[in-house]
């Protein structure tokens, strides 16, 4: 009988720590992972030309980087999404207009179309070569027929 007692009161208290390492363990804040960087969405959206596309990825905003180095990042990381694009230098600007993206071009000649940079759903005021995306922004070039 006291043999019992002692297995049941034994096994009572070893539940009773079990319940309390767990409830500990709950309680514990969860830390980020080490690797949580703050990043950008960028995308690429074509509504008005067919084949219809939009892609999307978030990127890990890295200090000293321009939106054109994302554009490549996003071509080595996400190469079946994000394809290629192509860009001219314009000393005038100076910067890089991006011309084509992932095969795209835009024709402003012949139809008034081009690759429009959109950060937040505002046009941006600067190309690709000076936009420095910020935690949360959210880059869109969106395929665009003007007027
Ligand atoms: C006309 C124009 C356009 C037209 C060009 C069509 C064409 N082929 O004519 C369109 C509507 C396509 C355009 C688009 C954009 N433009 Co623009 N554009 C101008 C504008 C009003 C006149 C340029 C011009 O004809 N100059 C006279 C010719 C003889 O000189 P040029 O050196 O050959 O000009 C060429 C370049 O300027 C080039 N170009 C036009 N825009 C841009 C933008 C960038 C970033 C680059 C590198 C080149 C470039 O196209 C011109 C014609 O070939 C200028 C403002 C100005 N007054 O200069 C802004 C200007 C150059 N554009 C500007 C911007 C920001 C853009 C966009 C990024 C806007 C957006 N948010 O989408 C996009 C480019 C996106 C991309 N795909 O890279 C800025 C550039 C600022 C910067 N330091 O980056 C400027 C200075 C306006 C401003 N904000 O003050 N643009």
């Amino acid at each position: 009988m006291i043999h019992h007692i002692f297995v049941v009161t034994f096994l009572v208290s070893l539940l009773h720590l079990h319940i309390k390492a767990d409830s500990q363990v709950r309680h514990v804040p969860t830390q980020p992972p080490p690797d949580s960087r703050p990043v950008f969405t960028y995308a690429i959206c074509n509504n008005i030309q067919r084949p219809h596309f939009t892609e999307s990825i978030q990127l890990k905003v890295i200090p000293h980087l321009y939106l054109i180095d994302y554009m490549e990042i996003a071509c080595k990381t996400a190469s079946d999404r994000f394809t290629k694009f192509s860009a001219t230098y314009y000393p005038s600007v100076p910067g890089y207009f991006i011309d084509s993206i992932n095969g795209l071009a835009g024709n402003w000649a012949d139809n008034k179309t081009y690759w429009r940079l959109l950060n937040n759903n505002s046009s941006t005021s600067v190309g690709a070569s000076d936009l420095d995306p910020k935690p949360g922004d959210n880059v869109v070039f969106m395929f665009t027929k003007a007027g």
